[in-house]
């Protein structure tokens, strides 16, 4: 009777001799067997946890096998499983069921020619393939509306030469405020509701850890990693805690930008803006920029469009437009130059940033609320809803 030898080759030639004696034994075994020969320690004697041929295979092969041997014995091993297990299982089958009534657990030779007939016969059902039958056809899967507009706006800077740049999104107090400028108790906090990981009040403020709330804390922790100059976009999921409604969601998505080398200025803020406005939303799109502020730029700008529904008329269809409350202008980012305070913070650990020397431009823009314009989607809701109904128009 067959035996699990040990392995001392573990080479693929050597486990594929083995792997054939084994099956060979076991094509033996089933040939020999008879209508008196009991089928429950047939199948122990190949299938038992402790002990069967199979669990001896993974204590003689598997486990002893050299680390640089270990994959290709495993996968051997789960090979021959997915060949031994069914085919004894299917053998034992009756008499499994069987023997659960006494008397009848022992089958005479023609119950058993029959029996093993009719095992034939299930598994030839099971197996069977239909051909003319309908195929199963897989639904089709789509970019979300909010990724692929992240996509696309990302494509338009890499086209500019910009790199793309990612950070967490539980960051510290000190990368989302402090070093963007945003002083401690100071009111320029409440300009972003924030969600706190709870349990962090014996931590120094600097480093509680938050949901961001936007993306800028990447800015800072690029220009630590990298000299100037630099040009990079910063897509990414951020988290307020806003009240839910039409255009609030308490979880969004940003994209920034920024950029940094010797003599960039102001019109270089506005001539990249005004391209990538036009790359995104056709060539006749306007853009028109006036102040605001960010602790973080100086000086700062929010950028509007023309609005696209109704050309910046601020009229549609005979009435005032909607979409822009007739204004005629959409409000679509913030920016502004790289605040010199910012670079104060970056040289604690890369000193190139040496305000003196170089300036920079960064931006930042809410993608939902743009997704909602291109698709023309009336509920930022309905991106987080999880509703195939909607998800599956952008297929
Ligand atoms: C900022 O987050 C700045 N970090 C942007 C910036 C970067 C300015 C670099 C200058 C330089 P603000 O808080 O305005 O700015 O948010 C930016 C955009 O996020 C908003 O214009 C809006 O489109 C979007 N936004 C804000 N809150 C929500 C919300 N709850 N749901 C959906 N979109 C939101």
């Amino acid at each position: 009777m067959y035996t699990v030898p040990k392995l001392t080759d573990y080479s693929a030639a050597a486990l594929d001799k083995a792997v054939a004696e084994l099956l060979g034994a076991l094509e033996a075994e089933i040939k020999a067997l008879t209508a008196d020969s009991d089928l429950r320690s047939f199948r122990d004697r190949w299938l038992a946890r402790k002990n069967g041929v199979l669990a001896q295979v993974n204590e003689l092969w598997l486990k002893p096998a050299p680390q640089d041997a270990k994959k290709l014995v495993g996968a051997r091993v789960n090979q021959l499983k997915e060949v031994v297990q069914p085919q004894v299982e299917r053998l034992s089958l009756y008499d499994l069921v069987d023997s659960r009534k006494p008397g009848l657990d022992r089958l005479r030779e023609e119950d058993w020619k029959q029996r093993r007939q009719s095992v034939l016969e299930l598994r030839w059902a099971a197996e069977r393939l239909d051909i003319t039958l309908p195929g199963v056809r897989r639904p089709l899967g789509a970019q979300h509306p909010v990724i692929r507009t992240m996509n696309e706006i990302v494509a338009v800077f890499r086209n500019l030469g910009y790199s793309v740049s990612e950070g967490p999104e539980i960051e510290s107090d000190y990368y989302n405020f402090e070093s963007l400028n945003f002083p401690p108790h100071h009111p320029a906090r409440d300009m972003q509701d924030t969600l706190f990981i709870g349990g962090q009040e014996s931590k120094a403020l600097r480093e509680r850890l938050l949901l961001r709330t936007h993306t800028s804390p990447v800015q800072i922790r690029t220009m630590e990693k990298m000299k100037p100059p630099l040009r990079i976009v910063i897509p990414g999921k951020v988290h307020r805690n806003d009240a839910p409604d039409a255009t609030h969601s308490p979880i969004f998505h940003q994209v920034e930008g920024l950029a940094v080398d010797t003599n960039i200025t102001f019109c270089d803020l506005k001539g990249t803006l005004e391209h990538a406005m036009k790359a995104l939303f056709g060539s006749d799109v306007k853009t028109r920029f006036y102040p605001s502020f960010f602790p973080f730029t100086e000086p700062s700008a929010d950028v509007q469009i023309s609005c696209i529904f109704c050309g910046g008329k601020g009229q549609r269809d005979g009435g005032p437009c909607r979409n822009c409350k007739a204004s005629g202008w959409i409000e679509l980012l913030g920016c502004g130059m790289v605040d010199p305070a910012i670079f104060g913070f970056v040289r604690e650990k890369q000193p190139a940033y040496d305000p003196e020397k170089i300036s920079g431009f960064a931006f930042g823009m809410g993608l939902d609320r743009i997704a909602m314009m291109k698709y023309g989607v009336s509920d930022i809701g309905q991106f987080y809803s999880g509703d195939m109904r909607f998800l599956e128009q952008f297929t």
